[in-house]
C-alpha cells in the first residue's frame, strides 16, 4: 500500500504536479521540507540582526529608510516560512524552541559580524544576491505553500540586492578612504557568501533525496557556479578586487574557476562556534523572553473577545 502511495507520489512530482498539505506524502519528505523551511525562516529573522545593528548609524535619512524597510522584509519573510511550515504539522512555537535551544540550524553566513556601513553594501550585494540564487528556484519547489511564498520573497530580495549593490557602487565611486572600505567588506563577505551555498555535492547528504522530490532544483555547486559567474562581472564594474587569487576564466568550461572554500572554518560556524553565534542566539532568545508580556496581553485579549462574542450569541 505504502509503496503504491510513494509511485503516486512521486509520478505526481514528475509531472510537476504540486503538494499540498493534504496530500498524502512519504514521511521523509515531510520531515525534510521541515528541516529546510524552518531552518530557511530562523535564517531570515536572525538574518535581521547583523543589519539591524547598523539602522540607527545609517549615513542619512534615504538610507535609514530603505535599511529598515529592508530588514523589516527579512521579517515578513521568516513569518509566511514559519506559517508554510506549520502546514506540515510543527508549531511556530515548536520550531522556535528549537531555535532558541540551539538544535535548529540557520544560515552560517549571519554569524559574521558587520564592523563598517559598508558591510550593508556587501550583504546586500551578495548575500542577498546568494540568497536570490538558491531562492528562484524554490518558487518552483514541489511543495504549494513553500513555493507561493518563495515568489514574494524573491521579488523583494530583488530589491535587497539593487539596495546593496547601489551602497557599494556610491562607496566606490567616493573617497579613497570609502572605496578602501568596500574592498575590505568585499574581502570580508566573500568567502562566507559562496560558502552559504551548502558543503560541496559530494559532501551534501540531503542533495540527491532532495532532488529527486524537485524540493531543490540545482544542486549546492551548480548554484554557486552560477553565483561566482555573475558576481564577478559587477566587481569589475565596482572596480573591486574579489579576494580569490585562483579565479579565473575557464574557457574549456565557460565558467570561472575558483579557490577552495575553507570548509573546517564553514563547519565550525555552523557548529555554532562562529564569531558572532552566540551573540545572535542570546539576541533572539532575549527578544522572546522580553516579547513574553505581549504574547500574554494579546492572549487575554482574545480571550475576552471571544467570551464577548459566546455571551451575544447566547443571548439573541
Ligand atoms: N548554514 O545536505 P546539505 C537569506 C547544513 S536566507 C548552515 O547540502 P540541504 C535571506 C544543512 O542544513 C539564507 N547550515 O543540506 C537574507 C545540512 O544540515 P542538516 C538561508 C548549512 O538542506 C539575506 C548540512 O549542512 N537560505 O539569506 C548551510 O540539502 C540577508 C548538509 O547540507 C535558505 O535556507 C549553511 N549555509 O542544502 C536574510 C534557503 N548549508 O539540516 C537576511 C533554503 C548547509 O542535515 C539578510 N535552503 N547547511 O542538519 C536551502 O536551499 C538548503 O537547505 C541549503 C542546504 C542549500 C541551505
Amino acid at each position: 500500500m505504502e509503496i503504491k502511495l510513494e509511485e503516486i507520489f512521486q509520478d505526481k512530482i514528475d509531472q510537476e504536479i504540486k503538494i499540498e498539505p493534504r496530500d498524502w506524502m512519504p514521511e521523509k519528505y515531510r520531515k525534510t521540507l521541515l528541516r529546510q523551511i524552518s531552518q530557511h525562516a530562523h535564517s531570515e529573522i536572525v538574518g535581521m540582526l547583523p543589519e539591524g545593528n547598523w539602522i540607527t548609524r545609517a549615513p542619512n535619512l534615504r538610507r535609514k529608510v530603505a535599511l529598515l524597510a529592508k530588514v523589516q522584509d527579512e521579517a515578513g519573510h521568516g513569518l509566511y516560512l514559519y506559517s508554510a511550515a506549520e502546514t506540515l504539522g510543527m508549531s511556530r512555537d515548536e520550531m522556535l524552541e528549537e531555535l532558541h535551544s540551539g538544535k535548529a540550524k540557520y544560515s552560517s553566513i549571519f554569524n559574521y559580524p558587520t564592523l563598517t556601513w559598508a558591510d550593508m553594501g556587501a550583504i546586500g550585494w551578495l548575500v542577498d544576491g546568494a540568497a536570490i540564487m538558491n531562492q528562484v528556484p524554490l518558487c518552483r519547489t514541489s511543495y504549494g505553500p513553500y513555493a507561493r511564498a518563495m515568489v514574494r520573497v524573491c521579488k523583494e530580495e530583488s530589491f535587497h540586492q539593487r539596495q546593496g549593490y547601489e551602497i557599494m557602487l556610491t562607496l566606490t565611486k567616493g573617497s579613497e578612504a570609502q572605496k578602501a572600505m568596500a574592498q575590505d567588506a568585499l574581502n570580508r563577505w566573500w568567502w562566507p557568501s559562496i560558502s552559504m551555498f551548502g558543503p560541496n555535492d559530494d559532501n551534501s547528504p540531503n542533495s540527491a533525496q532532495s532532488m529527486k522530490w524537485k524540493i531543490k532544483r540545482f544542486s549546492n555547486d551548480e548554484l554557486r557556479q552560477k553565483f561566482v559567474d555573475v558576481t564577478v562581472a559587477q566587481a569589475e564594474l565596482l572596480g573591486l578586487t574579489i579576494p580569490d587569487k585562483d579565479l579565473k576564466w575557464n574557457e574549456e568550461r565557460g565558467h570561472y574557476d575558483f579557490g577552495a572554500i575553507n570548509w573546517d572554518e564553514f563547519f565550525q560556524v555552523v557548529a555554532g562556534n562562529g564569531p558572532c553565534n552566540k551573540q545572535r542566539l542570546k539576541a533572539r532568545v532575549d527578544a522572546w523572553e522580553n516579547g513574553a508580556w505581549v504574547r500574554e496581553a494579546a492572549t487575554a485579549y482574545a480571550e475576552k473577545r471571544e467570551a464577548k462574542a459566546n455571551n451575544q450569541i447566547e443571548a439573541a
